[in-house]
């Protein structure tokens, strides 16, 4: 039945295939509850609220005996890196500049269950990211790769860009893989590169301080001490995986629903600004960046605008500070604010007393205390 399985799953397009008990050791259990209570999870509340079933796979599904766990590569042969000193354009992580893998990988892994049920008498259920189970666990134990400091998979055939989805079964089969050896040895670069410092200790990440959840789950205002530490980056980070060295082993992937599609592709600043709540629907249609909605993506397009010190941008966040929304004009604020002192103190001028959200008003208040010490409330 495994190299059944196996040879079906890589017939449907996926790169790796590994097998385990579904099960998480306890120190991991442990670890997500110390991850939960320490509060590391911020705003996803949907991991506190299921914590039970993220235990432990049986919690989820009484009748699991093992997982099939299958990992795509998504490498684009790109180096991340390079683009952080492109100031003017948007930095779209690797993962999303293209087609949304929840979909990919659940479509093939749906094909995959009704293989196996049609083959055999098995029970099977599919996951992909959204269902509480702990992936990246199952992945190491199914012999597919280790988990590494910065708290992602890497594996010894793709590196560290690879999505991970499960098929859990009723019936116990066992890896013929052996679980790869943690190779991290005292290499601490993904930790060194954080622009956040979200590593409290290697293997330990705070996801608050993570500019991923910053700019995907993190629905309102960015902490103000975040913002300039984002940098062009618009939507997730890859610098921890982009710096780990067992990139080596990475290979162009051969799936087209992941390599980056040119219109998504390090685009102007000043030209995603303008985009509306219809132009972005279409413009991101089928890939994950359509799921943060038009004013968490344009409120991410303005604090990299702030951090661009390119005067081109001031006219684009002008028009921004009177959007409806009021996400957005916090941050045309902040970033009018971080690009001409001068525009900003006569725009305050016109602007604050016409306006009646707090949080706006406070940002107005925040930002001419930053540039100048001291408001008058006029
Ligand atoms: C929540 C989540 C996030 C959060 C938190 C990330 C995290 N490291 O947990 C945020 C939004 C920040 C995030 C970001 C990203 N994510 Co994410 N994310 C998830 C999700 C849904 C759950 C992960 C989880 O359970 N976290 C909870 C903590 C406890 O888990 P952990 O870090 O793995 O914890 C282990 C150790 O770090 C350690 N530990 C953790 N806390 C503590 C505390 C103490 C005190 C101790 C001693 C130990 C310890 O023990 C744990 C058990 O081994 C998974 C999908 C899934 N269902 O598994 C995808 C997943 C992990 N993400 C993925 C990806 C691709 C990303 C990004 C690269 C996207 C991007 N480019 O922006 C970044 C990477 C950031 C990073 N360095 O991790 C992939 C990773 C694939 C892989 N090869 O590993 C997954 C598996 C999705 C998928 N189906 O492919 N993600
Ligand atoms: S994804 Fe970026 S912000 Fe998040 S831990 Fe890695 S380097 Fe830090
Ligand atoms: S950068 Fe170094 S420490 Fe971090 S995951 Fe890669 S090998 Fe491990």
């Amino acid at each position: 039945m495994i190299s059944g399985i196996e040879d079906k799953a890589l017939e449907l397009g996926f790169d790796e295939v590994g097998f385990c008990q579904a099960d998480i050791s306890s120190i991991t259990s442990k670890n997500l509850i110390k991850f939960i209570d320490k509060g590391r999870h911020g705003e996803m509340k949907w991991m506190s609220d299921n914590l039970d079933r993220r235990l432990k796979p049986v919690n989820m599904w009484k009748d699991a005996k093992s997982a099939v766990v299958v990992l795509a590569n998504y490498s684009n042969n790109q180096n991340p890196l390079h683009y952080l000193k492109k100031k003017n354009n948007g930095l779209i992580s690797l993962y999303a500049k293209n087609k949304d893998y929840h979909k990919w990988i659940k479509g093939r892994l749906k094909n995959l269950a009704s293989w196996t049920s049609s083959k055999t008498k098995v029970e099977v259920k599919v996951f992909v990211d959204t269902a509480p189970l702990m992936e990246k666990p199952l992945a190491e134990s199914a012999g597919l790769g280790w988990i590494g400091k910065h708290t992602n998979l890497i594996s010894k055939n793709f590196g560290n860009w690879t999505f991970i989805g499960i098929m859990l079964l009723n019936v116990k089969i066992f890896s013929r893989k052996k679980t790869i050896k943690n190779s991290c040895g005292s290499c601490s670069k993904c930790i060194d590169i954080c622009p956040t410092k979200a590593f409290p200790k290697p293997y330990e990440l705070d996801a608050r301080k993570c500019i991923s959840y910053l700019t995907i789950e993190h629905k309102s205002h960015i902490p103000r001490k975040f913002r300039s530490l984002l940098g062009n980056r618009i939507y997730g980070c890859d610098d921890c995986l982009a710096i780990c060295p067992w990139n080596k082993f990475a290979k162009l992937s051969s799936h087209i629903a992941f390599l980056a599609k040119k219109e998504l592709d390090n685009i102007s600043l000043a030209k995603l600004s303008s985009i509306d709540e219809l132009e972005f629907r279409k413009m991101y249609k089928g890939s994950p960046i359509k799921r943060i909605g038009r004013n968490q993506f344009i409120r991410n397009v303005l604090i990299a605008m702030g951090n661009s010190s390119s005067r081109i941008m001031i006219p684009h966040v002008l028009r921004l500070i009177y959007d409806n929304s009021p996400l957005v004009r916090v941050a045309a604020i902040w970033a009018l604010g971080k690009l001409s002192k001068k525009i900003f103190n006569f725009e305050k001028n016109k602007n604050f007393r016409n306006e009646n959200e707090n949080d706006v008003r406070n940002e107005w208040i925040l930002m001419h205390n930053e540039l100048e010490g001291g408001f008058k409330n006029k």
